[in-house]
């Protein structure tokens, strides 16, 4: 029986209330993720050399997931204070948690936030801002404007359908040059440039997923200009700032440009990994718009698509986080705390570089120094990644990304005998 022919006789007799077989007998298997996919494959590798270097997830030079101390002492005092209690947060979350995440990354002195014009909703992570941010843009740009979203070539994975899924069509714009290991820029102008008026150009604030490479402070620029002439509507996803230089407004730099030029814009920002709080899904949604009355509106319109999606988000790691934003003695330990993970990090890129060098493993390596934030994007072809998973047990996303985060001193070696044996032989 043919697909078709099987779904209608399934369809009459689930009208007919006389159904034999399950009703999902049809459902097709799926793939696993490409990303958290990874980390199972990790749980249930038996080796006791594997390595997890899928998910960018942070991990101490011991390989153990980090809880902050400034996490550690917030928590403490959420559980001590009398007033604590369990109730519903308003559609639009925590409102502490909201001002303090938005000046975060707009910083203290942006006109925006002191002219009241930017809308925060708190959202589940930096994945539920982009999806309510996406929804948001997909029921109220101008209904003459096309819904299309440019993303760069390549990017987070999810990116693509998270937009596809608010009903955005989805294009590329040049980003990564795999000749130069470094970032296409002509390519980039020229995709942008051509983009339609009103078309969402999603730009990631910092730390490029998966590439490492960001675009200079010339470049955000002229980026700037494009967007502005081009009439586009800029979406910043901003999923690691601190994790680039370790310093949480030198990471906003992009987006502090965009809004002192007067641009509208749209941000998404995580706690995931600045703070440690990944399961928590503690993140904010921010609209930038002309005008406070207009901001009023908009915030309106951002509970109208959160009610229905999820009602109101969840209370305790937008209160872990806003104490420790809000706090002055935890805001510090929490700045020590951040760069401390970004030099773990970046130190890590001179402990695999030496490493492969010292093996004279083919090809300049350099790039490994010079990328930015948790990945490190090899150019390993998907043959060689299998190897390695396959063979030496590290596990790693197919497109030759590898968490540094991941890494540590006593791993690095194994993780570059590991490159040289696949560069050389796979
Ligand atoms: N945006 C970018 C660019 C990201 O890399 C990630 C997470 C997110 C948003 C969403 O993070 P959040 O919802 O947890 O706040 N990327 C990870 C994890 C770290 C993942 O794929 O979910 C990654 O390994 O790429």
């Amino acid at each position: 029986m043919s697909p078709e022919d099987r779904m209608e006789v399934l369809t009459r007799q689930l009208c007919a209330g006389q159904s034999t077989e399950s009703n999902w007998e049809h459902v097709q298997q799926a793939p696993p993720d490409p990303i958290i996919g990874v980390t199972d494959a990790w749980r249930a590798d038996p080796d006791p050399r594997k390595l997890n270097l899928g998910v960018g997830a942070y991990r101490t030079e011991e390989g153990k997931p980090y809880v902050l101390k400034a996490v550690r002492e917030a928590e403490q005092q959420i559980l001590a204070d009398p007033a604590m209690n369990k109730e519903y947060l308003p559609i639009s979350g925590n409102p502490e948690f909201n001002r303090l995440a938005r000046t975060l990354a707009l910083g203290p002195g942006s006109s925006a936030i002191q002219q009241n014009r930017v809308a925060t909703v708190q959202a589940l992570s930096g994945t539920g801002a982009l999806r309510v941010g996406a929804e948001f843009l997909s029921m109220h740009l101008p209904a003459s404007i096309p819904r299309i979203v440019y993303l760069p070539n390549p990017t987070w994975g999810n990116h693509k359908s998270i937009f596809a899924k608010a009903g955005f069509q989805v294009r590329e714009y040049r980003y990564f040059d795999a000749a130069t290991r470094g970032l296409n820029f002509a390519g980039m102008v020229a995709d942008v440039s051509a983009a339609p008026p009103g078309s969402v150009l999603l730009l990631h604030a910092c730390a490029h997923n998966p590439t490492g490479v960001d675009p200079s402070p010339e470049q955000w620029s002229r980026l700037l200009e494009v967007a502005r002439s081009g009439g586009l509507v800029p979406f910043f996803d901003m999923a690691y700032q601190g994790f680039a230089s370790g310093d949480l407004d030198a990471d906003a730099a992009s987006v502090r440009l965009f809004l002192e030029a007067g641009l509208e814009l749209v941000l998404a920002q995580s706690f995931a990994k600045n703070m440690g709080l990944y399961g928590e899904r503690a993140g904010a949604l921010s609209v930038v718009s002309k005008t406070k009355e207009v901001a009023t509106r908009v915030e309106s319109q951002l509970k109208l698509v959160v009610r229905p999606m999820y009602s109101n988000p969840p209370m305790h790691g937008a209160a872990i986080a806003a104490r420790v934003m809000g706090d002055p003695k935890l805001n510090a330990l929490w700045k020590e705390e951040l760069r401390g993970m970004a030099e773990r990090i970046k130190s890590m890129r001179q402990v695999l570089y030496d490493q492969l060098v010292a093996r004279n493993v083919p090809g300049d390596w350099s790039f490994v120094l010079k990328q930015i934030g948790m990945f490190s994007f090899t150019g390993m072809t998907r043959h060689q990644c299998e190897q390695l998973v396959s063979k030496w047990h590290v596990h790693l996303t197919l497109d030759g990304r590898i968490s540094m985060a991941g890494l540590s001193a006593a791993t690095a070696p194994y993780l570059a005998e590991a490159i040289a044996d696949v560069i050389q032989n796979a």
